[in-house]
């Protein structure tokens, strides 16, 4: 898609500048010869200019080359540490028992989610993180859309901490987190969390059994 409006408007830009070049030399009795050139081009313009973008894809001249480490630079400047912090707000918004907040954050996890520039996720990432990213935002949108009903906002918390603590072993963290497991949720099945301190505090059940569970990983 990115190619196709790119293409367009390199088409424009070059049908504009014929055109004022046109302008420019309109009492030209070739007028008309120019015209039917312009025409002519602008279908020729188009393939060289969507091969050249494949070229630069595949190819490993000099330009493509130097693209490509742009693109490690970049690569290698993202973080999951918004994420890790709109997740963190949330978590604990459950752990206060507080709907509302939690609503609130899980929107702005939803908007920190859909923010993210795919260009910036090294490409051996891209499948693994969109998976993941995909039900994550799906989760985030559901408690974001569910306050007043707090045991629906825990059962997309117990999805959504499976997706972060993915996102973790995929991107690492420079922020100490904990990976805490919860064993009575879920009718016993269980259910984790991620937590940035040792100490347990219970999202699942909050006030109720703030103190019920375990560490069982460090990150
Ligand atoms: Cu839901």
């Amino acid at each position: 898609m990115k190619n196709i409006i790119f293409s367009i408007i390199t088409l424009v830009t070059v049908a504009a500048v014929t055109i004022s070049c046109n302008q420019s030399s309109n009492k030209n009795s070739d007028q008309q010869a120019n015209d039917s050139t312009t025409i002519a081009a602008i279908p020729e313009l188009q393939s060289p200019t969507l091969n050249d973008t494949v070229a630069t894809v595949t190819s490993t001249d000099t330009s493509s080359q130097e693209a490509e480490k742009s693109d490690v630079k970049q690569a290698q400047k993202f973080t999951i540490a918004p994420i890790i912090k709109d997740y963190l707000t949330l978590k604990n918004a459950l752990v206060s028992d507080n709907d509302q907040a939690a609503a609130n954050a899980g929107k702005q996890l939803f908007t920190t989610l859909n923010n993210v520039n795919m260009k910036s996720i090294p490409a051996n990432k891209h499948k693994e993180y969109m998976e993941i990213a995909e039900n994550a935002k799906e989760n985030a949108e559901h408690i974001g859309d569910n306050a007043g009903k707090i045991d629906h906002q825990r059962e997309h918390l117990a999805s959504l901490s499976k997706d972060v603590s993915d996102l973790i072993v995929l991107f690492g963290t420079t922020q100490k987190l904990y990976q805490d497991h919860c064993p009575m949720y879920n009718d016993g099945k269980g259910a984790v969390w991620i937590s940035e301190a040792k100490a347990i505090k219970n999202p699942y059940y909050g006030g109720k059994m703030l103190t019920c569970g375990s560490v069982k990983k460090e990150f």
